[in-house]
C-alpha cells in the first residue's frame, strides 16, 4: 500500500531545466565546447560534478580536480542568477493539484533532489514549508541512479521505502526508485523506461487516486 509520496524536484515541480541548459551552455562556450540540448539531457537528474564530466566528455582537453571545481563553481553561480527570477508562477501545471489531492487521501509527501539548490528553488517558488520531508543534494553522498536520497526522504517521512510512490522526470531517478524498492511513476522524458511502474507525459490533469487504483 503506498503512504507517501515522493517528488523530484527539476522537471516535476518546476522546470529549472532550462536554466541549467542556459549555465551548462555558458560555460561550454568560455571552453570552446559544443554543447547541446542531448547533451544536456543527459545530465538530467544526476550530481552537478557528474554533469560537468558529461560536457568535459567533449573535449580533448584535461583538468585538474581544483579546475574542474572552479567550472562547477562558475556554473552554479551563473544558474543561481537564472534562478533568482524564479516564482510560485513557474510551478508546473498539475504539480499543486497532484500533491493536494495526495494530502487529502491521507499520503505523506516530499521531495527528492539531487540538487543542491534544494532549498534555494523552495524559497523562490513559496513551496519552503509545504512538504512532509526535504532530501536533497546537501544531504547524499552518492546522487541518482543511487537510491540514497529516496531512501533518506523515506526515512524522515518515517515509511517503509515499499509503500513509497517516486515521481520522476529523469532515467536516473526512475532507477534511484526501483533499485530503493520503491515504485515509480515516469514523466515527460522518463516515460520510456521499461523500469517505470507508472507513465504520464505530466502532472497535468493527472489524478493520484486512479494511479493508485492501477498499482492495484
Ligand atoms: C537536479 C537536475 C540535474 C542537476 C542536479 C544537481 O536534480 O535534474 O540536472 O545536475 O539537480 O543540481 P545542482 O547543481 O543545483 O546541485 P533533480 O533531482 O531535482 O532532478
Ligand atoms: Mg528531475
Amino acid at each position: 500500500m503506498i503512504s507517501a509520496v515522493i517528488f523530484d524536484l527539476d522537471g516535476v515541480i518546476v522546470s529549472t531545466d532550462e536554466y541549467h541548459f542556459q549555465a551548462w551552455k555558458e560555460l561550454a562556450k568560455e571552453l570552446g565546447i559544443d554543447f547541446s540540448r542531448e547533451d544536456n539531457s543527459r545530465q538530467r537528474g544526476v550530481s552537478r560534478m557528474e554533469s560537468l564530466e558529461v560536457l568535459l566528455e567533449k573535449t580533448e582537453q584535461t583538468f585538474s580536480n581544483d579546475e574542474k571545481l572552479a567550472m562547477a563553481e562558475k556554473k552554479n553561480s551563473i544558474y543561481r542568477d537564472l534562478l533568482d527570477r524564479l516564482s510560485p508562477d513557474q510551478i508546473l501545471p498539475g504539480a499543486l493539484n497532484f500533491a493536494e489531492e495526495s494530502r487529502k487521501l491521507g499520503l505523506k509527501i516530499a521531495v527528492g533532489s539531487s540538487s543542491r539548490n534544494t532549498p534555494f528553488i523552495l524559497k523562490k517558488i513559496g513551496l519552503s514549508d509545504y512538504f512532509d520531508a526535504v532530501a536533497d543534494g546537501n544531504d547524499i553522498q552518492r546522487s541518482k541512479p543511487d537510491p540514497q536520497v529516496f531512501l533518506i526522504a523515506a526515512e524522515r517521512l518515517a515509511v517503509r521505502p515499499a509503500e513509497c510512490l517516486v515521481v520522476e522526470d529523469a532515467d536516473a531517478g526512475v532507477e534511484a526508485a526501483k533499485a530503493g524498492g520503491m515504485f515509480a511513476l515516469a514523466l515527460g522524458a522518463a516515460k520510456g523506461h521499461p523500469g517505470a511502474d507508472l507513465r504520464a507525459d505530466s502532472l497535468e490533469r493527472l489524478s493520484i487516486e486512479k494511479l493508485l487504483r492501477e498499482l492495484g
